[in-house]
């Protein structure tokens, strides 16, 4: 008998191919599913706090979330940007000095379905694929400073461990040197708890202001180069777009005659809100929302409004941030359905 046929090796799937690509449960009054990602609903944040609690945080992956074992795991740290190459193990990291910041990560592609033509590209969010977490962790340049960050060093590369996701290979991000040593963050904490595996368990990169790719999840390698690097993963867009959401389903059911307290967020990858009007009339007034000053990340508003009319209707939120960006009535199309900005009509029904 021949023993090769009836076990002939490399047949076997990988693992991760028998797996849901997200670990966590996703029920349906938290997330609504996008292949192998999921947005948040935004009627999960009624009732939060400043943060997106880890439950409910919307998980944006290419594949599959990989389970990395924390003590074996290494981040390898090389290129001839570096006085030489260094592996940095999960206990050296967690010894290093550490940060916390609150920071909005945003999929580049999120509202791509409230593009009136509609975007192509990728998934089909509404305006979920945002949330703002505490995260935790050390910064890239004293992560890098273990290896010695050379003087004519101009682009950073971060590579994910997750599985390759098409041709282009593994899920990897260039930032330029400049704003890795600023504010770029090596996170293993989120929220006060260890990141979670669909969020980049055991470290991630967090950059703020950026679109969500560049914080690269399962960070595995960082390269280091005097030369400006392909990023074959980049959308060619670097700075969210500023939106605004209400804390409501789609749409949202409001009691007649009752006095109401509308509540949403408003964000900028830009900077600061300035200033958030609602109208409940369709446009035609429109109220300041009253909200904190100086919040970083988003900005949490609410506003008191007392339906007079029954029926169906639309809620709009409008916000211009630090910049003087405000939100346009229609956004200009974008072919890959990226940075949506436009003021988005949110349904209601008055009974
Ligand atoms: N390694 C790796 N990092 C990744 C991704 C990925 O698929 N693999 N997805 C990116 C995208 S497209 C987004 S929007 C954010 C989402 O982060 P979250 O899943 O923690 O919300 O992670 C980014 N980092
Ligand atoms: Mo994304």
């Amino acid at each position: 008998m021949d023993r090769t046929a009836l076990c002939t090796l490399g047949d076997i799937p990988p693992l991760s191919a028998h797996r849901r690509p997200i670990v966590k449960p996703l029920p349906d009054h938290l997330f609504t599913p996008h292949g192998a990602s999921a947005e948040t609903r935004w009627e999960a944040m009624a009732g939060q706090g400043y943060h997106t609690p880890n439950d409910r945080f919307f998980v944006g992956n290419h594949t599959t979330t990989p389970l990395i074992d924390a003590h074996s795991w290494r981040l390898r740290l090389h290129g001839d940007g570096l006085a030489g190459p260094r592996l940095v193990t999960y206990t050296e990291l967690r010894k290093l000095p550490a940060r916390t910041m609150d920071v909005a990560i945003e999929c580049a592609g999120n509202g791509r379905s409230l593009f009136g033509a509609g975007g192509a590209g990728g998934a089909s969010w509404g305006l979920g694929g945002i949330g703002v977490a505490r995260w935790r962790g050390v910064p890239l340049k004293a992560v890098l400073a273990l290896a010695g960050v050379r003087p004519d060093a101009v682009d950073v590369l971060a590579t994910g461990l997750d599985d390759p996701a098409d041709a282009r290979g593994r899920v990897r991000h260039v930032v330029p040197l400049a704003k890795a040593l600023d504010d770029v963050l090596v996170a293993y904490e989120m929220n006060g708890v260890p990141l979670p595996p669909d969020h980049g368990y055991p470290a991630r990169l967090v950059v703020p202001g950026w679109v969500g790719i560049a914080s690269v999840k399962w960070l595995g390698d960082v390269e280091v180069s005097t030369r400006p690097l392909d990023n074959p993963f980049g959308t060619g867009v670097t700075t969210p777009s500023v939106k605004s959401a209400f804390e409501l389903p789609r749409p949202a059911r409001i009691p007649f005659g009752q006095r109401h307290v509308l509540r949403g967020r408003s964000w900028s990858g830009a900077g600061g809100i300035a200033k958030i009007e609602v109208s409940t009339d369709g446009g035609r007034s429109w109220r300041k929302a009253f909200h904190r000053r100086g919040t970083r990340a988003w900005t949490p508003w609410h506003l008191e409004w007392c339906p007079r009319e029954k029926g169906p209707g639309v809620l709009l939120a409008r916000a211009v941030d630090h910049n003087g960006y405000r939100q346009p009535e229609i956004t200009a199309y974008d072919k890959m359905g990226y940075l949506f900005d436009a003021i988005v009509a949110h349904p209601v029904i008055v009974e």
